[in-house]
């Protein structure tokens, strides 16, 4: 048997989330051109979505890797990825009204399950080489109350492919320091359920020096920078707001090995210490109780999608170890752009490479990091 290797951070759009966003005339939305042979486009940064760009440059190519499950299992095979946990991407049911929210999340939830389901059965009666996934599901983010949202924690809980739960930034509306979310904490603490925090609103394009920069660079300063700080500022808003302290046994997936907060902790630590409107310190404002520390060793995992030994080193020093770390690959986004698609990604060979020279010689380390990890923490089989 050799050994796993599980792929964490694998995005889908499911056949009929893609058809719906076909419907839609503003982000995200995906264009189909009217010239014969062109690309259909996928415009979901806000960024992508400039009336100085011609509609069929905007956003980006979508192509079968978005959406059809073979694709991925291909993929899979040609990287040696045994096991995927596959989720929807980004921006998930967020921009959708209640009501639809909540019917579009069960829809594609279920589809996730199905998928799995079949793949694995496969597998089972197939035995070599063949490819198992999981998912994480969506949250109807939109619902009237969080309530709502909470049942569908507890109706991920009874499918069996389902490992946790992939959520925004943006929580409820008013971010995750909200605590409207508070029926939504309860509901994942109380059913152990996983919560793979992952961005997708970046930074306003004021903070790159305006819209005509951002897009000058196309996607490099959003994805580079807006996305691992967006999920910076989101986890650190929590802490603030004493959700660790209120429920101290949450257990969070940071996307992108956490954004910048392993490199940034003891700098939002000194902050937190000095602040004289925490209670702690003669104010009024209740601060964290617990450290960024106590909560990067006891609540937070990191995946190891950071593309250099610097971001990975940082992170094994503060999730105390590299226990806490698992591999992804960001599938189907960073495809090659040669358009040799039947060989390795480099997005994909940067990351094993990394994680090789971060932990050799340890073996079991590096074994730990690209799949023992995940099987243990997931539950996989
Ligand atoms: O390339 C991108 O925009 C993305 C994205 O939207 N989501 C993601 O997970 N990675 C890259």
């Amino acid at each position: 048997m050799p050994d796993p290797i599980v792929d964490i951070h694998t995005h889908v759009y499911t056949p009929a989330y893609l058809d719906m966003l076909r419907a839609r005339k503003k982000v995200p939305y995906v264009h189909d051109p009217a010239a014969e042979g062109a690309d259909s486009r996928l415009i979901i940064l806000s960024s992508d979505d400039s009336p100085s760009i011609p509609q069929d440059q905007r956003g980006r190519p979508v192509d079968s890797s978005y959406s059809d499950i073979n694709v991925k299992l291909d993929f899979m095979r040609r990287h040696g990825i045994t096991t995927s946990v596959i989720s929807l991407a980004n921006p998930w049911l967020d921009f959708l009204d209640a009501d639809e929210a909540q019917t579009w999340t069960e829809r594609i939830n279920n589809d996730l399950e199905e998928t799995c389901a079949r793949i694995n059965k496969f597998a089972e009666e197939n035995e070599t080489g063949v490819k198992t996934l999981y998912a994480f599901g969506a949250l109807p983010l939109s619902a009237p109350t969080a309530a709502v949202v909470a049942n569908e924690v507890s109706r991920l809980k009874t499918l069996p492919h389902m490992r946790g739960i992939i959520m925004g930034t943006s929580g409820l509306g008013k971010g995750l320091d909200d605590f409207a979310l508070d029926p939504i904490w309860a509901s994942l603490e109380e059913t152990q359920s996983l919560l793979f925090l992952h961005p997708h609103y970046g930074l306003p394009d004021e903070a790159f020096g305006g819209p005509e920069v951002t897009q000058r660079y196309g996607h490099v300063l959003p994805l580079a920078l807006g996305f691992p700080l967006e999920t910076t500022i989101a986890v650190t808003r929590m802490l603030l707001s004493g959700v660790f302290d209120r429920f101290p046994k949450l257990k969070i997936l940071l996307a992108h090995s956490g954004g910048t907060l392993p490199f940034l902790a003891g700098r939002i630590e000194s902050c937190i210490a000095h602040e004289r409107h925490f209670v702690a310190n003669g104010g009024k404002t209740q601060g964290p109780v617990r450290s960024v520390w106590e909560v990067l060793n006891t609540n937070i995992y990191l995946d190891a999608v950071v593309y250099g030994e610097a971001g990975l080193k940082a992170a094994i020093h503060a999730a105390g170890g590299h226990d806490r770390l698992l591999f992804g690959t960001d599938h189907p986004f960073f495809p090659p752009l040669d358009e040799k698609e039947d060989g390795q990604w480099l997005s994909v060979s940067t990351n094993f490479k990394a994680i090789e020279k971060t932990l050799s010689p340890n073996k079991d380390a590096v074994r730990a990091v690209l799949g023992g990890n995940a099987v243990r923490i997931l539950n996989l089989k």
